[in-house]
């Protein structure tokens, strides 16, 4: 053989040689997915955990063909940016409080409402009934919300926090600014409250606390805890006027690429962490709970009668959002 040729050959040979070996790869990578999941709390939160957790048994139970990589407190941005980068497909998974979803789809605001839940226990039974199956499936079945309804997550009640002084009455919260999440309905309800409500990012609010640009904000108290809120808002009123699940959204353009028994082992799997969700949950509130009485925050309960001056109060949030979730709302109650 000529030595031209050969090395010809030799070329060809290698040649053939990359492309099986690129090829090799493209059939590993349709193969073997790494799904982005993302959460703005930190490891070790209950919601984070249960999608830990959910994408270790994924990732057995297809022997590795699928697994999750968690990008939790706030690496891929605030909520907002979380749903976007969910919805056009560079996010998979995304864990998201209702708040922000009622932007997507308007029947979710029925959650957001004050004083909609009669109690954390009535707000589980709820999204565990079929109700709450509903409206994950309102959400999958819109056809601009480009997001699938996997399961609900828990996250308790949310009650007031501030810097200045004991909340213990209604009137204790006038003119105090305090930071609510972006959708009309909370700020309406902190205004209704007497409160002065501002809408911020939850990215934001430890910096606005620390330099006094709000007062104070509202949240359950693993929230308050783990983001260390109460060092710089010493006074937490256990109110609960806001009782909002959280969702666990799967991006549709990847769910339309999957095979039905990977989309349905997804679903059961995603069952699993709503159950194991809320065993979490309990746990975390009383560790933090306990965390906040070690650090000397002062908790103060509300009493019965200033609630039911809270649920009065909020009344003009009714009247302005609630007429079109009548027949939701009775359902929501009806559910003992
Ligand atoms: C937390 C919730 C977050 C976020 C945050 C907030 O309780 O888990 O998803 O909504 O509140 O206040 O922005």
């Amino acid at each position: 053989m000529l030595r031209r040729d050969f090395t010809k050959l030799l070329a060809a040979s290698s040649a053939t040689a990359a492309l099986a070996s690129i090829g090799a790869r493209s059939v590993s990578a349709q193969a073997k997915q790494v799904w982005k999941a993302t959460d703005v709390h930190a490891l070790g939160y209950p919601t984070v955990e249960a999608v830990v957790r959910m994408g270790k048994k994924m990732e057995t139970q297809t022997n590795g063909r699928y697994s999750i990589q968690m990008y939790p407190a706030m690496q891929l941005g605030g909520e907002k940016e979380m749903i976007e980068q969910t919805q056009v497909g560079a996010v998979q998974i995304a864990r998201i409080s209702i708040g922000p979803m009622g932007g997507i789809v308007d029947e979710l605001n029925v959650f957001n409402m004050p004083f909609v839940f009669r109690d954390v226990a009535h707000a589980q039974k709820v999204v565990d009934s079929a109700i709450g199956q509903e409206l994950l499936d309102k959400l999958s079945n819109a056809p601009t919300s480009r997001l699938i309804g996997l399961c609900w997550m828990d996250s308790g009640a949310r009650s007031f926090y501030n810097s200045k002084k004991p909340i213990r009455t209604l009137e204790d919260l006038k003119g105090l600014k305090i930071r609510m999440m972006g959708n009309p309905i909370f700020v309406d309800t902190a205004n209704a409250l007497g409160a002065n409500g501002i809408a911020m990012g939850f990215d934001q609010l430890t910096a606005a606390l620390q330099t006094g640009v709000v007062d104070g904000a509202e949240n359950n108290p693993p929230s308050y805890e783990t983001q260390k809120h109460y060092q710089f808002a010493k006074y937490y009123s256990i109110s609960e006027h806001l009782i909002i699940p959280e969702i666990l959204v799967f991006s549709k353009a990847t769910w339309d690429k999957m095979p039905k028994e990977d989309q349905a082992l997804l679903k059961k799997l995603a069952k699993e962490a709503q159950a194991e969700c809320r065993t979490l949950w309990m746990e975390k509130e009383k560790a933090s709970m306990a965390e906040l009485q070690k650090a000397g925050i002062e908790i103060i309960k509300f009493s019965p009668e200033e609630k039911k001056k809270m649920q009065v109060a909020v009344k003009p949030v009714w009247d302005k959002y609630g007429a079109k979730y009548t027949q939701l709302v009775q359902r929501i109650q009806d559910v003992k």
